[in-house]
């Protein structure tokens, strides 16, 4: 069985990073190992104040147990990071832990709707573009391309060309693929552009624009990605299954009377999931 590790958050309440990708990678049908970089008691995209446990301290000697243990992993997937120390850990640990045929795949996890969330800053973003640069996929939001480039951020209404030219810029820093999150260049899709440096080719995929917002979509969507990748199916595929099933989980919270802003139901999606895998 292949073993991926996460390297990200636990929010104890929020559906996000950790407690979105261990079911969502399990379901693909690999080990997932975590290094939860800090314990929430909720996302941080709450009104009130929430709790925030560093664990920075034990990204070192968790590395240095797993190497002396000799785990090896298939993948590495990080998210959510919260400071520059964790951003030179993570690095080290790719560093320690890529045999030639890992996959590292990037979510560069910092913004939304042409803002940082709480706590990040532009200088942050510029450091979290040198972890993008590890990547064999980088999968970052139009917002955190825009700050990790210094680009002029165009919510709305953008062109090709101006979404083709942050792709390439984004290829540029090293991963093989970037793909851009939440994109409409129609009013009623939404899907993912990426761009293959290797080929020089960009393609799309969407599914209907469905008017509502919900947090950690973005963490739905890189770990469904993940989970096809890892059984093989190529990376346009893998991206396909991505829009479909984040769509899925997107509807079922629609269709759920109690339906939460913070989360969405992509429990109830996982059948539909496994069906896309094949499983
Ligand atoms: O969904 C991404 C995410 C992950 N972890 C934490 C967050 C967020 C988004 O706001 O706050 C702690």
């Amino acid at each position: 069985m292949k073993r991926i590790v996460s390297i990200q958050d636990i929010s104890c309440i929020g559906k996000c990073s950790l407690t979105v990708a261990l079911p969502v990678i399990s379901a693909a049908g690999f080990e997932t190992a975590i290094i939860p970089t800090a314990v929430l008691s909720t996302h941080s995209a709450f009104q009130s104040e929430f709790t925030f446990y560093d664990l920075t301290s034990q990204i070192g000697p968790i590395s240095k147990h797993w190497k002396e243990e000799k785990f090896e992993f298939d993948a590495i997937y990080t998210g959510y990071l919260g400071s520059f120390d964790q951003i030179e850990l993570v690095k080290k640990f790719f560093d320690d832990f890529k045999r030639p045929d890992t996959k590292i795949v990037v979510d560069p996890v910092m913004g939304d709707a042409g803002e940082l969330y709480k706590g990040f800053t532009p200088k942050f973003a510029k450091e979290m573009a040198t972890v993008c640069a590890k990547a064999d996929v980088a999968i970052p939001n139009l917002t955190e391309a825009c700050f990790m480039l210094e680009e002029e951020y165009i919510g709305e209404g953008y062109s090709r060309e101006y979404i083709e030219n942050i792709l390439r810029k984004l290829a540029a820093l090293g991963p093989k693929y970037v793909a851009l999150t939440g994109m409409s260049f129609e009013e009623d899709k939404l899907g993912v552009v990426c761009y293959d440096k290797e080929n020089d080719r960009f393609f799309e995929y969407y599914n209907e624009k469905i008017p509502v917002r919900y947090h950690g979509t973005g963490d739905v969507f890189t770990s469904s990605f993940l989970g096809a990748f890892m059984n093989d199916m190529t990376v346009e595929d893998s991206f396909k299954i991505a829009v479909e099933f984040t769509f899925e989980a997107i509807m079922k919270t629609v269709e759920d009377k109690d339906g939460n802003w913070y989360g969405v139901n992509f429990e109830e999606a996982l059948p539909k999931y496994m069906e896309l895998l094949g499983k």
